[in-house]
Formats: structure tokens, C-alpha cells, sequence
């Protein structure tokens, strides 16, 4: 009984079938207001979701008691982006009721496969910066770190992706079209958030800032369960609210969208996810959004501690901030205004506080991808932090000098008219990391390295991870019984248990079942690969993977060219016994991104030429269903034998499609880019297929004047698939479709496509040769799993909490 007289359930775990059917039954009735026989499947999986949500408050809430109770230091994981996916399946797992789930909706009739195919994905992210921040979230509850994650309630993700003859289309994503059964409005917990107007003197240090327009930030929280429910840490998300929702006396004028625009221009800035995940539009909108979740979220964090604690200077005690990417580096100049401004403290006291409590992660070293916002821009819309950032930059200067620094090495935060984000965030930061041990050593001596030299102990690296319990426990049935029977199941919470698999590899019976899950997977794929890409999937073909977001410097060109020329060495020599390949492309490219979108409608034409030929039938087929999102990645990563991960060396800062995949049993074919370099380097050289230039070689060739015609004469077969896009072989109602992706690879390469060329064809026919030996093809398989347990976000989450946070961990 607790402290409102409600019989409230003992535990997260603990329910039969027959209660929970009983609960769901419950809910349809009065949460849902339906009876049985007119229910939808909608309202099932809305009554179970209910029923599986009052499983999860009173731990919820216990938490909370627990980390107030314990004073715990918190953790605050910032992000424009949390591309979460399905909920209920994975609550359901977290949770340990899957069987009686699935019982429960079966003696009600239901099937609770279908239930959960009808939840619609929560998309709010891009790629993988979103996604990790999704599997940090999983792993900070399985955990036990008193983790908080804070982003913003988009009423539309990321844009429905379809092909209208080949060519990417783009519609809105509408998630919230339907009750979403897992959040809770919070209207308490709402906080005035203000932009543009102009900053008046103040006491001392503080400036005055009177803000031309305002919005409400509202809170939305979301529970998030750990493995076995023990743990339930908090996703809140922001959404925008008008100060006044209606202007009445604009309404008795007639003037009706008068009255709604005040509304209608607030709630704008929580609307949509904007879909770039490479290059900044430096939109105002983009700029607003980012300040509005990061005040909000500060606003919070320091109402929080302040209910607790008076003494402003042991914040960084109690509380660590973490940055996802530049997106909410907004923060620092936020959390000084309000030190400053609303609390009294002189700036450099509240310089240090803050940066007490803030770290950046960075991803990307994409000179483009990285933000600066014009000063114009920035002191428009946010005229007081402009100021700050000015006096942060001469602190900065001051500090740089003092260390002997010239003032002209390029560390200055502005310059050229801009606010250099990603400079910002470093220099406020008390941590800074990388997401790959390759990319923060490039951090260090590229991009970051004026300021690594002037703070050479603030640069770590923590390799980025993926929550096994989506990840393989999810979304791999087959090979999750088997690991089971083998080595039970504490694996899930302890991914370096798979490492009792190393000895099984040699163990044929073993092998036999692990191939058997692998083609399992591929049966359950088949149908839905058939009707979604209209391709035949038999489970002896290799089935070939690349599924992430399209950019050039992942390379799915490099992919396509060899693609055809394959499709021509098929059809030149078809005495040869070719090994049966199904090459899956998916993925989605920002609208704005028209190359990308140029090889997307490529990628579609040689598709469809190659599918329709007889010549290459059952030998080979180029699939790429629609829509490429986490739950289409579930169904794909078990299914896969091969995955792609052929970025330009240098330049993809981690990858975690590649982790998904190579503990689903996928072999890897790819550069020493990123974490493909700590994944060989556990997996071993001999169950990996590297290929192609260095980070350094790279760099190197670029260094020294890249002529990619060179290549592609040296390569009669890149010559000859080059040659045929270039003259229509594929586009033959518009010759000329693909000339700016010819002029280009034949021009520039700025991804050195042709310089990898011939070294990744070789590294495919040897891959070709090594399908056929399946014994020594599923050893490989095996080892991959055994020994990528490392690769699980909660080492991730570990290595943050003890080398970077200073936060504890319950479990
Ligand atoms: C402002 C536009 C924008 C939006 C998102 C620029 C850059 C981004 C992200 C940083 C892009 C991204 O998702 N990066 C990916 O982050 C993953 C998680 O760390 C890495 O594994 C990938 O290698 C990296 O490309």
C-alpha cells in the first residue's frame, strides 16, 4: 500500500500471463475505452502497453528515491537526437515478460508479433549519433548510473523515405498521429525560454538580457528500464508551447490565423527533426531549436540541485553534463548566464563551475559536418550569450597565450564572422572524447590539435558501443536460444561472456547450430525482402549489407561500382560456379544532398537492370527496400553474412552498424577506419577482411595530388562499369543521368572510390572463395561473436562514468 493507498504491484518483474491478460484486458476496457470484439490491433497494443507500463512506475519512482536518497552525482546526457525505435518489444524484454506476453495476448487472441510490428518507430534521430544516444540510455539503466537524457519531443522524425521511379521521395513521419502510450506530460515542469530582444547592464559581471519573444518549454517523460528492471532512468523531452495560445481579441476581429500565429510560430520550433546528419543548413529555426532544449534542460538540471544543495560550487560534484556532438554547445554560455546573471557569481567563478560540469563528445571530423553559426546570427537571436561567448574566447586567448601559444594558431573560438561550435565546446569543457580510438587520435592532430596542444590532458577516448539487449537478445531469437543453451544468459548484462564461445568455434556440432539460427534468420527475412525489394533470398546465398545513411565518404558508390562489375564477370564468364550473392543497400539521404541522391537513383537503375537479367539469375540481385530505420535494421542485422563498412579511411569516426552486425555472426569487409580497427584487433586479422588505404595513406595521397583517371585506366574493369554509367547502360531514357557522378569520380574522388577500387574487388573474389568453405566461414562467425562482447554500450557507458563523469554505477 503506499503513500496514496493504491495496491501498487511488489516488483517490475514478477506477473503470470493470466494477471497480465487480465491487466490488458482492463486497460482496453477502461484506459481505451473499447470492448473486445471492436477492438484494433492498435488498441491491444495500447492496452498491453498500459499493462506493461504499470509495470515499470513503481521502479520508476524507487530510482528516483534511491539516487535522492544516496545524494548520487547525475548525469545529464544532452541531445538534439534519440532514434529509439520500437518501445514495446524491447520493454518487454528489459522487463523478462516476453513469455507471458505472449501467452497473455494469445489467450486473448492477439498476436503479440503482429502487436509489435504495429508500433510505429520513434525516429527521432538521423543516423548514428541518435542511436547511440538511444543505446546510452539503455545501458545507463542497466547500469545503475543516475542518468538523465534530455532532447526534444519532435512531433515529426526523421522524413518517411520511398522511391518514385528510383528516385528518393520524402514524406513527414508521423509518430504521434497515434497515442503514444510511454510518456507522460509533465505541465509542471515547464519553463519560459526566450530568444532575440537585446541585453541591458546589470550588477557587476551580470547583463540584463530582455528577450523579444518567448516560448514554453513543456516536459515529456519517458521511463526507461534497465535489464530486469532494476533500474528506470528518465527520457525528457521539450516541446514547444505558446505563452498565450490564442489571441482572442485578433479572433472577434476575423482575423483567425492572427489569433492561431503566435501559436502556431512557438510550437515551429518542436515540429521537426531537422535531416541532416553531415552538413549544417545554419538555419535560425536549427539555432533556435538547439537553445531551446539546452535552457530548458539547464534551466532543470540547476532547479534540481538546487532543491538539494545551496552551494553553487560543489555543482560539478553533483552533477555531469554531457554534450552529444556540438548540437546543445550552447550550454556553457547558458549555464554562465544564468550562474552570473540570475545567481550573482562573477564570470570567472562561473566559467569554472560550468566547466566543472560539462564534456563533449565528438563525431565527426567532417570539416562541413562541424557547426559555426554566424556572430550576426547568434547575437541576434541570442544577444547575451554572444556576449559571453566573447568574453569565454578572451579568456581563452589570455589562457593561450600565458602558455606561450601564438595567437594566430586557429584556436580562437571566433573568427571570420562565426562562432566555431565545436571550439566552444572544447574550451568549456572539462572533458572532451572521441568515439574510436583512430578518431580521437585524428582529433588530437588534426582538427582539435592547437587545442590539445594548449590542453593535451582533456582529449580521451572512449569507443562507442551498442546495447546487446536490442542489439542480439531483440532482435536474434535463433542465436539468442542457442547462446542460451551454451553459455546461459549473462551475457546480457556481462557482454564479455560470449567469450566463453571462443572455444566452440572448433566445435562442429556447435557450428552446425549457429549456421542453422544464421538461416533461420534468412528464411524470416526472405518473404519480407521479396515483397519490399522484389528479390529471391535463398538461404545459401551470401547475403551482402550495406545499410547507414548515404554520404560519399561512406562509399556505397564504391559498393555499386562493384556491383556491375561483378554483374559483367557474371556475364562474361558464366561457366564460372560464382558464388550467389544478394547485395542489400539501405538507407536515406538528406534532402538537400543531391549527390547522395544521384547514387540513390543509380544504385535503383542497376538494380533493376540486374535483377531483370537472365544472364545472372539466382547468381545475382541488388536490394534496397524503402525506408531504411532501426526496426528494418532488427529485421536485416540477424539475417546478414556480410558487412559493409568501406568508408574512406579517416573519416567515418566510429560506426556502430559495424559492431551490430559482427555480433549478429556478419564478417566484415572493410577499411581501417574507425572502430573497424579495434574490431580486427579483437576479432582477429584472419575473421576480418580488411582492405585499402590507411588513414595516413589517405592523407598521404591527397597530400600529394590525387589523379583518380589514373586509377580507373590502371583498372579495365572500374573502366568498363564507369564507362557504362556514363553512357546510359543503366539509364537508357536519359543517357546523361549519371554525368555528375561520372565528371566527378573521373575528376575529383575526393573519397578515393577509384584508389580502393581494385584492392576491394580482389578482398570480394577472396570473399567469394571463402563463402565456399562454410565450415571455416561459420568459425569465423563465431569468433566475431565471441570476442566483440567489448563492443557493448554498457563498457561504453562504464569507461564515461569512471573516466569522464566521475559518477558511480549501481550494478
Ligand atoms: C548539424 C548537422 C549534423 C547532424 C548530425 C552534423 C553531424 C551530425 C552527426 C555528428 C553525424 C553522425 O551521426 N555521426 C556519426 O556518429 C556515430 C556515433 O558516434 C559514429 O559511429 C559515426 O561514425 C558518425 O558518422
Amino acid at each position: 500500500m503506499d503513500e496514496v493507498g493504491l495496491t501498487v504491484p511488489p516488483d517490475a518483474g514478477a506477473v503470470s500471463a493470466a494477471e497480465l491478460r487480465e491487466r490488458v484486458g482492463q486497460h482496453l476496457v477502461f484506459s481505451i475505452g473499447r470492448g473486445a470484439t471492436a477492438a484494433r490491433l492498435a488498441d491491444w497494443r495500447l492496452a498491453l502497453s498500459y499493462a506493461i507500463r504499470d509495470r515499470i512506475v513503481v521502479p520508476w519512482f524507487q530510482t528516483a528515491e534511491r539516487i535522492n536518497a544516496a545524494d548520487r552525482k547525475r548525469v545529464y546526457y544532452l541531445s538534439m537526437e534519440f532514434l529509439i525505435g520500437r518501445l514495446l518489444d524491447d520493454a518487454v524484454a528489459n522487463l523478462g515478460l516476453e513469455s507471458a506476453a505472449r501467452e497473455a495476448m494469445a489467450g486473448l487472441g492477439v498476436d503479440y508479433d503482429a502487436l509489435v510490428r504495429d508500433e510505429p518507430d520513434a525516429a527521432l534521430g538521423n543516423g548514428g549519433l541518435g542511436r547511440l544516444a538511444a543505446c546510452f540510455l539503455d545501458s545507463m539503466s542497466a547500469v545503475g548510473v543516475a542518468g538523465l537524457g534530455y532532447g526534444i519531443r519532435y512531433d515529426h522524425g526523421l522524413f518517411r523515405q520511398s522511391f518514385e521511379a528510383g528516385w528518393q521521395a520524402e514524406e513527414a513521419e508521423d509518430w504521434l498521429a497515434q497515442p503514444h502510450p510511454w510518456e507522460f506530460e509533465r505541465p509542471e515542469a515547464s519553463f519560459p525560454i526566450g530568444f532575440g530582444g537585446s541585453v541591458g547592464p546589470g550588477a557587476g559581471d551580470a547583463g540584463a538580457w530582455h528577450p523579444a519573444e518567448t516560448v514554453i518549454a513543456v516536459a515529456y517523460d519517458t521511463p526507461v528500464p534497465g535489464w530486469q528492471g532494476r533500474w528506470v532512468n528518465t527520457l525528457r523531452l521539450w516541446s514547444a508551447k505558446p505563452t498565450r495560445e490564442f489571441e482572442l481579441q485578433a479572433f472577434n476581429r476575423g482575423d483567425f490565423l492572427g489569433a492561431a500565429t503566435p501559436a502556431v510560430l512557438a510550437e515551429t520550433i518542436s515540429r521537426v527533426l531537422y535531416p541532416d546528419d553531415s552538413t549544417p543548413q545554419g538555419r535560425e529555426l536549427r539555432l533556435k531549436q538547439e537553445y531551446f532544449f539546452t535552457a530548458a534542460s539547464i534551466r532543470d538540471i540547476l532547479q534540481r540541485f538546487e532543491r538539494r544543495h545551496g552551494d553553487l560550487a560543489a555543482l560539478p560534484d553533483k552533477v555531469a553534463i554531457q554534450l552529444n556532438d556540438t548540437h546543445p554547445a550552447i550550454a556553457g554560455p547558458e549555464l554562465i548566464r544564468l550562474l552570473v546573471d540570475e545567481r550573482g557569481l562573477a564570470f570567472d567563478a562561473a566559467f569554472d563551475i560550468a566547466r566543472g560540469c560539462l564534456h563533449y563528445t565528438n563525431h565527426t571530423l567532417l570539416p562541413e559536418a562541424l557547426e559555426r553559426w554566424p556572430a550576426e546570427l547568434l547575437g541576434r537571436v541570442l544577444p547575451c550569450h554572444l556576449e559571453i561567448v566573447e568574453r569565454i574566447d578572451a579568456r581563452h586567448a589570455r589562457e593561450s597565450a600565458a602558455a606561450g601559444r601564438p595567437s594566430d594558431d586557429g584556436t580562437a573560438i571566433l573568427g571570420d564572422g562565426e562562432v566555431r561550435m565545436g571550439t566552444l565546446a572544447f574550451v568549456a569543457a572539462r572533458r572532451v572524447n572521441g568515439v574510436s580510438a583512430l578518431h580521437t587520435r585524428l582529433m588530437q592532430e588534426t582538427v582539435f590539435g592547437g587545442l590539445h596542444a594548449l590542453h593535451p590532458e582533456r582529449i580521451v577516448n572512449q569507443t562507442n558501443g551498442v546495447t546487446p539487449r536490442r542489439w542480439l537478445h531483440g532482435c536474434n531469437p535463433p542465436l539468442r536460444a542457442l547462446l542460451q543453451e551454451a553459455i546461459g544468459d549473462g551475457w546480457v548484462a556481462d557482454l564479455d561472456r560470449l567469450e566463453a564461445l571462443v572455444p566452440l568455434a572448433d566445435d562442429a556440432a556447435f557450428r552446425e547450430r549457429f549456421a542453422a539460427a544464421k538461416r533461420a534468420n534468412k528464411v524470416r527475412l526472405a518473404p519480407w525482402l521479396a515483397e519490399q525489394a522484389g528479390i529471391e533470398l535463398a538461404p545459401e546465398t551470401l547475403l551482402d549489407v550495406q545499410i547507414k545513411r548515404f554520404h560519399e565518404y561512406k562509399r556505397q558508390l564504391l559498393n555499386l561500382l562493384e556491383t556491375v562489375a561483378l554483374w559483367n564477370a557474371m556475364r562474361q564468364a558464366p561457366e564460372v560456379d560464382w558464388t550467389p550473392r544478394v547485395k542489400v543497400f539501405g538507407g536515406k539521404a538528406a534532402p538537400g544532398y543531391r549527390m547522395a541522391k544521384l547514387i540513390i537513383k543509380l544504385i535503383n537503375d542497376v538494380a533493376r537492370t540486374v535483377n531483370d537479367d537472365p544472364a545472372v539469375r539466382g547468381r545475382l540481385q541488388v536490394a534496397f527496400p524503402p525506408n531504411y530505420n532501426v526496426s528494418m535494421a532488427e529485421r536485416l542485422i540477424p539475417a546478414a553474412d556480410l558487412s559493409e563498412q568501406i568508408s574512406t579511411a579517416g573519416l567515418e569516426a566510429s560506426g556502430t552498424g559495424n559492431m551490430k552486425l559482427a555480433l549478429n555472426g556478419a564478417l566484415t569487409v572493410g577499411t581501417l577506419d574507425g572502430a573497424n580497427v579495434e574490431i580486427r584487433d579483437r576479432v582477429g586479422e584472419e575473421n576480418i577482411f580488411i582492405f585499402g588505404l590507411t588513414a595516413e595513406e589517405v592523407a598521404r595521397r591527397r597530400a600529394e595530388g590525387y589523379a583518380p583517371a589514373a586509377c580507373i585506366a590502371a583498372s579495365p574493369r572500374l573502366a568498363e562499369a564507369v564507362e557504362q554509367i556514363a553512357s546510359g547502360r543503366f539509364s537508357p531514357d536519359e543517357p546523361e543521368r549519371f554525368r555528375a557522378i561520372v565528371e566527378d569520380l573521373r575528376g575529383h574522388d575526393r573519397f578515393l572510390v577509384c584508389a580502393d577500387f581494385e584492392a576491394y574487388w580482389q578482398r570480394q573474389r577472396a570473399i567469394d572463395a571463402a563463402w565456399r568453405d562454410r565450415a571455416a566461414w561459420t568459425r569465423s562467425a563465431v569468433l566475431n561473436v565471441a570476442r566483440c562482447g567489448w563492443f557493448s554500450s554498457d563498457r561504453a557507458i562504464r569507461g564515461y562514468a569512471k573516466e569522464i563523469w566521475n559518477a558511480e554505477t549501481e550494478f
